[in-house]
């Protein structure tokens, strides 16, 4: 039997009408973007974007992608050319299209100097990261370069190999520098609070920490403009992979399977040109934080809080706790009453309609998002997706009961234990150091209290205030006594 066919360009022309491809010649494509973190969010929004405008003729803005850790995705699709799939559904159906803006796949530990190399090419003109948070190797709270972080003693120690984004960030600045060559712009596509400004922020720290001049150079001369980004993109799964090979007609050994919605918004401010993504519908302005804010306190939070309470009440999407008594009323009751009065300074968006579609988009039942998947990292997402909205909330004298829930659901859930007695899978860099403080904690007080000592998730002015305290600890002692569901149902009703 011969191998099943794999996607490449030489089976571009063969496959299906139905399925949308390159409308370039990817042979002429040439590299302008190195972006590190090549996951599926990166592959189903930044290059998707930079595909349409490939095809607009400019082709100057190929992407190379570089995994700084695993080579599962370069693995998985050098052998493809590069090529994938991308699925967007929703109840209405699927569309398929294959994506063709990567111009290489790297692997950085294999190989930094080649990493180095492509960063410091010429033609590169930006380099764009989606890391995660904690791939910022900061402090959630302080937004502060963590200088006693393994990777970043490290990189400071051997700044020729890194193994950390901010060390090969800095290093190619440095290489670039000493070769004449003008620097890159640096675009952050993470889910963090004024993400260009926060990047700016530890990479000049850490070049700083190896030469006051190369700190003055990159604080004084690498733009960093900041971006919100917004795509539902939950993990590929083996049933997407065979059913869009079906579809194909050939194997992708990595499809992407995202919604139909997409949207960035990016500071117009690119020392060194860019792609013309406004022709992707992308839209650009002046400051980008209001909208980031929006974002991140109404999608994120809400996701955080669906994840952690989903989870605990025995839902495994997002969609299957959307379907179940109270979550859909709770999340909106909580964008309407508690983070809306936060947000100010959006002219133009219609809030109210911002909210339905949020809605609608966690309701898409052709969508497998797992609460697991977003439950991870809660200790590097928690600041920006719930703790700021209370801080404002405490400042104005004003009630915060759902988003204190989604804190206490979030503790819950990091203490490692469901409601059935089964172990849970706790992704998170603090995963250890939550454990022991639950396993010494056997109240709702005394619980909160522990947690609450985490500095860099809660700071110091959030842990010394007695109001967040209780208010956590209510919702906590609820959880312990009557389970997510029915305290779900319960807050809903309020
Ligand atoms: C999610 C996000 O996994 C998570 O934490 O909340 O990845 C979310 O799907 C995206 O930010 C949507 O734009």
């Amino acid at each position: 039997m011969s191998a099943p066919r794999r996607l490449a360009n030489a089976v571009l022309g063969s496959l299906p009408a139905a399925v949308a491809r390159p409308a370039y010649d990817r042979r002429l494509v040439r590299p302008g973007i190195v972006h590190l973190g090549v996951g599926a969010f990166h592959r189903a929004h930044e290059a998707v974007h930079t595909d349409d405008v490939l095809a607009t003729g400019d082709l100057g803005w190929g992407i190379v992608g570089a995994s700084l850790r695993s080579p599962d995705t370069r693995d998985a699709l050098a052998p493809q050319d590069g090529l994938y799939t991308l699925a967007s559904r929703d109840g209405a159906g699927e569309r398929l299209r294959v994506i063709g803006s990567g111009a290489g796949l790297l692997v950085a530990p294999e190989d930094p100097q080649a990493l180095l190399a492509a960063m410091a090419d010429p033609q590169v003109r930006i380099v764009s990261l989606t890391v995660t948070e904690k791939g910022y190797c900061h402090s959630p709270a302080s937004g502060e370069l963590d200088e006693a972080h393994p990777d970043i003693v490290h990189d400071l120690g051997a700044p020729n190999a890194p193994r950390s984004a901010v060390g090969f960030i800095v290093e190619a600045i440095a290489r670039r520098r000493a070769a004449g060559v003008p620097p890159f712009t640096l675009l952050s596509c993470d889910n963090l609070p004024a993400n260009g400004r926060t990047l700016k922020r530890v990479v000049s720290r850490f070049a700083r920490l190896r030469d006051a001049d190369l700190g003055r150079f990159v604080a004084d001369e690498i733009a960093c403009p900041s971006t919100m980004v917004d795509r539902i993109v939950p993990a590929t799964t083996d049933a997407d992979r065979t059913a869009i090979a079906g579809a194909l007609g050939v194997e992708d050994a990595w499809p992407v399977v995202t919604e139909p919605f997409s949207q960035w918004v990016v500071e117009d401010d690119f020392g060194a040109g860019r792609p013309e993504w406004e022709r992707s519908g992308v839209t650009f302005v002046k400051d980008v934080d209001p909208y980031e804010l929006m974002k991140l306190r109404l999608l994120n939070g809400s996701h955080s809080t669906l994840a952690y309470l989903g989870y605990l009440a025995g839902h495994e999407t997002v969609a299957a706790a959307m379907a179940a008594p109270g979550f859909a009323k709770l999340v909106r009751n909580m964008m309407d009453v508690e983070v809306t009065p936060t947000l100010a300074g959006l002219e133009g968006v219609d809030l109210g309609a911002y909210k339905d579609d949020l809605v609608a988009r966690f309701r898409n039942p052709a969508l497998r998002h797992r609460t697991w998947q977003i439950a991870m990292d809660g200790s590097q997402k928690l600041p920006q997706r719930l703790l700021g909205t209370i801080r404002d909330r405490i400042a104005s004298g004003a009630p915060f009961a759902r988003l204190a829930l989604g804190v206490a659901a979030w503790i819950r859930y990091a203490c490692g234990t469901d409601e059935k007695g089964a172990p849970i899978d706790v992704r998170d860099p603090l995963a250890a150091t939550m454990r022991e403080r639950a396993r010494d904690a056997d109240t709702a007080g005394g619980l909160v209290a522990a947690f609450l000592r985490l500095e860099q998730v809660f700071g110091t002015d959030l842990a010394a205030e007695p109001v967040f305290a209780r208010a956590v600890e209510t919702a906590l002692a609820g959880l312990l006594r009557d389970g997510a569901a029915a305290t779900v149902v319960r807050v809903a009703a309020s």
